[in-house]
């Protein structure tokens, strides 16, 4: 059995955070391990806003502890860590057990959330963990955010943005939810590799319930990664991945909506 972990926050309402990983590591026949950084609630009496509650140090050094020296990991994903220590924790347990395929999701904020953006933690993200990641995964706004590049709006900027964080350390770079830039007929990402950039292209899926896409794709390279794919090959099947689960988009409640990742299982691309 491939083994896979990933070091996240729990989302309660299951569409996004760890949820969405385990759901993709299932996916892709893999057997997924967890290191719960905190866990994120939404208020239904308060317009879905969302609330943190971080696991405390030791709790996480011990979940971290079970899965690396005690299990071990094929591949590892990390999403929002919420602190600085579970920033640090990250960059011992993936150098110490030098895990090559990582993929750092750099989260941020989380979407409709109002909790505010903190850039110093988000340098810490980038300082410590993007030279240990195989493939960072950074949407629009977190692309603008770690390249220093106010507002990233046109696949030109994308490209500007992707050379910037590649410089920082990633070995590659893929900017996701390029479906967001304004001016989107299809949804466009873009993969550098430190010398080559490629686009990958599906058609646009009109729709906002799309709570989790982000760690879902970033888990599905992961995935791949984890199941022996080259980072391209691993890139174009998570596109792919994240494709058909919106295209099972469903509504959790008036607020939000995720996307489903057993669409796959209609059209197993393994098989
Ligand atoms: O989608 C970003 C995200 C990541 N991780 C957790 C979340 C969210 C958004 O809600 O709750 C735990």
């Amino acid at each position: 059995m491939v083994k896979i972990v990933t070091i996240a926050g729990s989302d309660a309402s299951g569409g996004a955070g760890l949820e969405a990983d385990l759901k993709t590591f299932e996916e892709y026949g893999l057997y997924g391990m967890t290191a719960v950084t905190l866990i994120a609630t939404m208020d239904p009496d308060n317009n879905w806003a969302h609330g943190v509650f971080p696991i405390d140090e030791k709790n996480l050094k011990a979940q971290l502890e079970t899965v690396f020296k005690g299990v071990g990991a094929t591949a590892a994903k990390s999403g929002m860590l919420g602190t600085f220590y579970a920033v640090e924790l990250t960059r011992e347990y993936i150098s110490t057990y030098k895990i090559k395929n990582y993929v750092l999701d750099p989260v941020m904020v989380c979407k409709g959330s109002d909790e505010a953006l903190n850039p110093e933690l988000n340098q810490s993200i980038a300082g410590k963990l993007l030279p240990l990641a195989k493939v960072v995964t950074p949407n629009l706004f977190e692309a603008g955010q770690l390249s220093g590049i106010k507002e990233v709006s046109s696949i030109e900027q994308m490209k500007e943005a992707a050379k910037i964080i590649a410089e920082k350390g990633s070995a590659n770079v893929f900017i996701k939810g390029g479906s967001k830039l304004p001016d989107a007929t299809e949804a466009v990402d873009l993969l550098y590799d430190g010398n080559n950039f490629e686009l990958i292209k599906k058609p646009l899926i009109k729709t906002n319930r799309t709570h989790g896409a982000g760690c879902t794709v970033s888990a599905a390279i992961a995935s791949g990664l984890a199941r022996g794919l080259s980072v391209y090959d691993a890139v174009v099947l998570a596109k792919k991945f994240i494709s058909q689960s919106l295209e099972g988009n469903f509504a959790l409640n008036e607020w939000v909506g995720p996307g489903n990742p057993a669409e796959w299982r209609k059209n197993n691309l393994f098989s």
